[in-house]
């Protein structure tokens, strides 16, 4: 940050005198008399800001909240965006909106508070969006967290309200607002802005949470476009890592992994907000451990290079994608007999996503091919219906999982471990309807240290995923650009590769 004037490191309500007064920074300057007395005069108004939001995104966020009004029909209703994040002294986290809140009204900016007042068995919702300082005011100079001057506009109160067709008021509203429901038993999503919380002290969750996640579940048509928007965005992000690979192969100059992660993120921020979760790229035996986001390792020619990446659109909504590719352009016969067996198995799964269906048939359904070819290699030593058997008491069930790892599919969304807060019986051990958005992810890894799988095996981890809507007829998979056969796939890098980066 090349900031030589600010005096003002942390404290967005610090007073014009204040503000004179102190420099809070230990590396500012003072402003002097004449200074402050100079900025406050002699400006036209800051250039507006135009509120970003989709302008067809605003029937969807009225059906949401009508919604969840139903549900808590005589309770004041308050979800906040959250606050910045401290990441060290100074500097904070890149905001990210709470995921219920942006649901609800389209919103993503830091601090906003959506309230719903209780109106005859309805709600009238009032949105509450901070300001920044405008030009006139001492903080438009002075203050690095408010003052437009300093970090840029915002959009204004009318054109937020005019854009997300609901009523706004500044964050100076709240307080008083709210005052007269200070002991009002409201619901509240607790826990994400603690000044908030302060104001309802006897506000609490009462199932909000829950209510919201369930709510989410089921996607309407304006989401699944975002989706769709994301694995479309995601797609060309793995198509940059294909293209840069051959540049990073071998190279113990370069940290591979690291050099790969940041061509996707590259990607992530052109075409959307950021990567919806830190990517995972390992190459080798990193493949193998599934939380692998150090990806600070060299990709070796000939060695399987495994990257878990999603971009997440500028609405907040992400993909979830993984594809595992053999970074010399050729498979090696023991990497292709692992990687056929995971793309049958995800195959078996993307089948079993259809209305109707429970939502552990997808699993289900690749654990039983996956275990099918552990047992014909010598690797499980119990048939595969004996490791699929459910029954956690008989002697050989679940041994599969010592190589597999981790469930197959979790639901997608805002989150990319969508609506968790969602009751068993609403989601995991529920059943699959239109608009629900699921990843299908089965993976194969054998560790370099495992004694159970046969030497040419060992190192070698492979996970196939893809993102994928329920519908009323076949599975629509919205990250089918992305070649899934190895022979398809090959061609595919050949491809990116034969391409110009721009
Ligand atoms: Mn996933």
């Amino acid at each position: 940050m090349a900031d030589a004037t600010s005096v003002d490191a942390t404290d967005h309500e610090l007073t014009p005198e204040a503000a004179g007064e102190r420099s809070t920074a230990s590396h500012d300057q003072r402003v002097s008399e004449s200074l402050r007395e100079a900025l406050g005069v002699d400006w036209d108004p800051a250039p507006p800001m135009p509120h970003p939001a989709r302008a067809d995104l605003a029937p969807y966020t009225a059906r949401r909240r009508r919604r969840l009004s139903e549900l808590f029909p005589r309770d004041l209703i308050v979800v906040p965006a959250g606050n910045l994040k401290v990441r060290a002294n100074d500097t904070e986290y890149p905001f990210r909106a709470s995921s219920a809140f942006t649901w609800l009204t389209g919103e993503t900016a830091a601090d906003a508070v959506l309230v719903l007042y209780p109106s005859e068995g309805a709600h009238e919702p009032t949105l509450y969006v901070r300001e920044f300082a405008q030009a006139g005011e001492p903080e438009y100079f002075t203050s690095r967290t408010s003052g437009a001057l300093w970090i840029g506009n915002v959009p204004s109160v009318a054109d937020t309200g005019a854009v997300l067709k609901l009523p706004v008021k500044p964050l100076t509203a709240l307080e008083p607002d709210l005052r007269p429901f200070r002991q009002y038993d409201a619901a509240v999503l607790t826990g994400i802005d603690g000044r908030l919380d302060s104001l309802l002290p006897r506000g609490t969750d009462a199932g909000l949470k829950q209510a919201l996640d369930e709510l989410r579940l089921i996607k309407d048509e304006w989401e699944i476009d975002r989706l769709q928007s994301a694995c479309d965005a995601t797609t060309r992000g793995f198509a940059d890592v294909a293209r840069e690979l051959p540049a990073v192969v071998g190279r113990a100059d370069l940290r591979g992994e690291r050099w790969l992660e940041g061509t996707f993120w590259r990607r992530a921020r052109l075409e959307g907000n950021e990567v919806g979760y830190t990517s995972i790229v390992g190459a080798g035996t990193h493949a193998t451990t599934l939380h692998w986001w150090r990806n600070n390792g060299v990709v070796a020619p000939g060695s399987l290079l495994l990257c878990d990446m999603g971009v997440e659109t500028d609405e907040l909504y992400t993909a979830d994608v993984t594809r595992t590719l053999p970074v010399s352009g050729e498979w090696a016969p023991a990497q292709l007999r692992v990687y056929r067996a995971v793309q049958e198995a995800q195959q078996a799964g993307i089948e079993e996503v259809k209305a109707g269906a429970d939502f552990r048939a997808a699993h289900r359904a690749a654990m039983e091919v996956i275990a099918g070819h552990l047992h014909h290699w010598g690797v499980l030593p119990v048939p595969p219906e004996v490791s699929c058997d459910p029954d956690p008491d008989r002697p050989g069930a679940g041994l599969h999982r010592r190589y597999t790892l981790h469930s197959t599919s979790h639901m997608l969304g805002i989150d990319v471990h969508d609506c968790a807060a969602a009751r068993a019986d609403q989601y995991v051990a529920g059943t699959l309807a239109p608009g629900h958005v699921l990843t299908v992810e089965p993976g194969i890894y054998f560790q370099v240290n495992d004694r159970t799988v046969p030497p040419e095996l060992r190192g070698i981890g492979v996970r196939i995923e893809d993102d994928v809507v329920v519908t009323d007829g076949a599975p629509r998979v919205l990250s089918a650009a992305l070649p899934r056969d190895p022979d398809e796939l090959l061609e595919w890098m050949r491809e990116a590769q034969a391409s110009k980066p721009l």
